[in-house]
């Protein structure tokens, strides 16, 4: 018998500063009227972001999305992006967005990153840059993505929409490759609402991002580009600023759910924990991703109806594969070039795990699965 779940559990659960503390930050927004279009807030948390994830060059966006988007279209770049298919749609989109084409390479069975071994026979004369991901805020082999990248030539941009606050070796995720895409949006560890944000260390590209986030402006009658609105309000800015401070708070409670899971889950039969971070890796554990092996009466998609019935509500972040979504079958994307990545995509299951997710939930969720996987 498992004990009944009164309200509904969500795989996330945005944080949410004071509701006093929010409104008196805004108020002031009431007399200034400076409401969007880098504001006193905006440059703020900007600054603050940019110490956070100790990295150079800092710079808001609307969203993630718009983000990465802006980010390939500073690099003008013309061609094929290595990237990988285990990941939301997101990443591939900016990269048809800009007129490239995404070319898929396949991931490592234990960290569902892009395998670095494979992504050299996919290099050819087209080749523009490389995208990894940081799938679930789990560091990339970055070292050895870059020496690959520099062999060639190659700018490496990397989706870290997942990995805010990650870490190596003490120093901040966005250290690595050419420019490093946050997202903050209302179901990430930080967020600002809708949100996102680059990192970078070419200080060259500072003024040519700026101006693709504002239609391409360079000065009020002038456009050195063809931009878009990429641009955060002050509303969402104050948002991030209150979350900022609470932000190691929830990491450590991330963990703490991480662990607790961790123990409760450790050796079932069919069901496979993710790799404990590596040493030297500072983990935001962002996401609480399993893998469920099919046996007699025991699947993926079972586990996810029970629990659904139970009204826990876990995802199976990144089922399909990019390569098996209409939108990129219909143009000849074909996921059996990346064999790993469609055996983890039908297997994995990402479940609910949030800063005010109460350990005892968290064995309530537990003793579902048990219940479930041990027949
Ligand atoms: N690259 C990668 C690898 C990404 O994963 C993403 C975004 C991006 C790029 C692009 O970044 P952004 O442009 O989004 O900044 C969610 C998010 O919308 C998306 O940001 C995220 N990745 C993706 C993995 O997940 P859904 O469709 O799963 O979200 P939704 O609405 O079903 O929410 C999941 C749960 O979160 C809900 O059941 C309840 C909770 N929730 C949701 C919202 C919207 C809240 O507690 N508060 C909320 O406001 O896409």
């Amino acid at each position: 018998m498992t004990t009944r779940i009164e309200k509904d559990i969500y795989v996330a659960r945005s944080d949410m500063p004071e509701m006093e503390a929010y409104f008196s930050l805004v108020a002031e927004l009431w007399e200034s009227r400076a409401i969007t279009n880098a504001g006193k807030l905006h440059e703020q948390l900007e600054q603050e972001l940019q110490q956070y994830l100790k990295t150079p060059d800092f710079l808001l966006f609307a969203n993630g999305h718009l983000a990465l988007n802006v980010a390939l279209r500073a690099l003008d770049l013309k061609g094929e992006v290595i990237t990988t298919p285990f990941t939301f749609l997101s990443t591939t989109n900016a990269i048809m967005e800009n007129g490239l084409t995404p070319v898929f390479c396949d991931i490592r069975s234990d960290t569902y990153n892009i395998d670095e071994t494979k992504i050299e026979a996919l290099i050819n004369e087209n080749t523009c840059a490389i995208l990894p991901v940081h799938v679930y805020g789990t560091p990339c082999s970055c070292t050895q993505i870059e020496k690959i990248a520099a062999k060639f030539g190659l700018p490496v941009i990397y989706d870290a929409a997942h990995a805010f606050g990650v870490e190596v070796d003490g120093k901040g995720i966005a250290s690595f490759g050419d420019i490093s895409m946050f997202s903050f949006h209302a179901t990430k560890v930080f967020h600002t609402v809708e949100g996102g944000g680059l990192a970078f260390h070419n200080e060259s590209l500072q003024r040519k991002l700026i101006s693709l986030k504002n239609f391409g402006l360079t000065d009020p009658i002038q456009a050195d580009y063809i931009g878009m609105n990429a641009k955060m309000s002050e509303f969402h800015a104050a948002m991030g600023l209150l979350n900022l401070q609470t932000i190691d708070k929830n990491l450590d409670a991330r963990k703490s759910i991480t662990e607790r899971y961790r123990h409760n889950l450790s050796g079932l039969p069919s069901l496979k924990l993710s790799l404990e971070p590596t040493a030297g890796v500072k983990s935001n554990y962002a996401y609480f991703p399993v893998l469920i092996e099919p046996r007699a009466g025991i699947s993926r998609d079972g586990l996810f109806d029970y629990l659904e019935k139970h009204r826990i509500h876990s995802r199976k972040y990144f089922y399909p594969l990019i390569s098996d979504l209409r939108s990129y079958k219909e143009l000849g994307f074909d996921s059996s070039n990346t064999p790993i990545a469609k055996v983890i995509a039908e297997k994995v299951l990402a479940l609910p795990i949030y800063a005010s997710l109460e350990h005892g939930m968290v064995d309530i969720i537990s003793e579902h699965i048990i219940e479930y996987m041990v027949k």
